[in-house]
């Protein structure tokens, strides 16, 4: 495997991606196990090579049907095509690509988009993509916001409110920074403001380990706290600059920033978390809600690929 472009900490070659493994270097071929795909089967230069957005989500639904709705907004659809899962033959993950843009689902919680991001972020090294932008769209709980409200986050913090990930390697802790670009949130934010069909805001997002306990919750199978707690927990949180809190977002923010990718986080809040816990809106609310970060992220890359007419 080509080891010179392995980039070592702390070196800077604008707009490549980093990968920091010295045994990379030594592996004959890479397999990414849970997209199905490996450096031997398959030409990824040749499959991903034009990349230069990759979208996230939790479901693998609702990446297929960013597909789809992107490739209308490019003008790429074609309505006698399906858009195949690039990951078939695994369904641990579902991958979809029309033009520039990959979407790729993730599942719920740190471990599971962890293991994507390692793949994905190998995957797009291994295709030698450059300046490419990653933004992962999703659902969370909000704080003392109206239900429906898109969050650009600002910083993603822990349950503490910190803006780390505390992860545990051979035994040790390890806190990396959850940093996320700053320019590419305000960006966001503009499209948000230029569309305006729904509220966008920016503010720090919660992520956390858990849907129950870990999000304050007092309608899970176990709870050893009162609504009192909870809503001292919350109001903590909201003095703490979060407005939302989702599952995802800091170990996305720290690998994304480890490997020199643009990055940013776009989710809709589905309720406010300081009036309730269960999601009670009708399923069509909710999926209405679900289609803004797609929509708000279409129009930023339209804005990006320059496909605006100029009046
Ligand atoms: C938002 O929604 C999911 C939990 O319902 C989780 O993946 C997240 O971050
Ligand atoms: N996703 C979360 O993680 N929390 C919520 O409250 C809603 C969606």
């Amino acid at each position: 495997m080509d080891s010179n472009r392995t980039e070592k900490n702390g070196e800077n070659c604008e707009g490549s991606i980093y990968v920091n493994n010295p045994h990379l270097e030594s592996m004959k071929e890479d397999i990414l196990y849970h997209f199905n795909l490996g450096t031997a089967s398959h030409d990824l230069p040749a499959m991903f090579g034009d990349v230069k957005f990759v979208c996230v989500g939790g479901s693998p639904w609702r990446m297929k049907s960013f597909i789809e709705y992107i490739a209308g907004e490019l003008g790429l659809a074609n309505p006698e095509a399906e858009y195949p899962n690039i990951c078939e033959g695994t369904d641990r993950y579902a991958m979809y690509k029309i033009g520039p843009v990959l979407s790729v689902s993730h599942g719920m919680g740190i471990p599971s988009i962890s293991i994507m991001l390692h793949e994905l972020i190998k995957l797009l090294y291994h295709s030698r993509c450059s300046n490419v932008t990653v933004v992962r769209i999703g659902t969370s709980g909000g704080l003392g916001l109206q239900p429906g409200t898109v969050v650009v986050t600002k910083q993603s913090v822990d349950a503490t409110f910190l803006p780390r990930l505390e992860q545990v390697v051979l035994g040790k802790s390890v806190v990396r920074s959850t940093e996320l670009d700053a320019e590419l949130a305000e960006e966001l934010l503009q499209c948000g403001k230029e569309l305006a069909e729904f509220e966008t805001v920016i503010a720090n997002t919660m992520c956390t380990l858990d849907f129950y306990e870990g999000q304050a919750r007092l309608d899970g199978a176990f709870c050893s706290y009162t609504e009192e707690d909870k809503q001292k927990y919350l109001a903590s949180a909201y003095a703490a600059g979060v407005r939302n809190i989702e599952m995802e977002s800091s170990v996305f923010a720290a690998m994304c920033k480890l490997s020199n990718l643009r990055a940013a986080v776009v989710c809709v809040t589905l309720l406010d978390r300081q009036k309730g816990d269960q999601l009670t809106s009708p399923h069509e609310v909710l999926h209405g809600y679900q289609q803004r970060p797609q929509i708000l992220v279409g129009h930023y890359i339209k804005k990006k690929l320059n496909l605006f007419k100029k009046k």
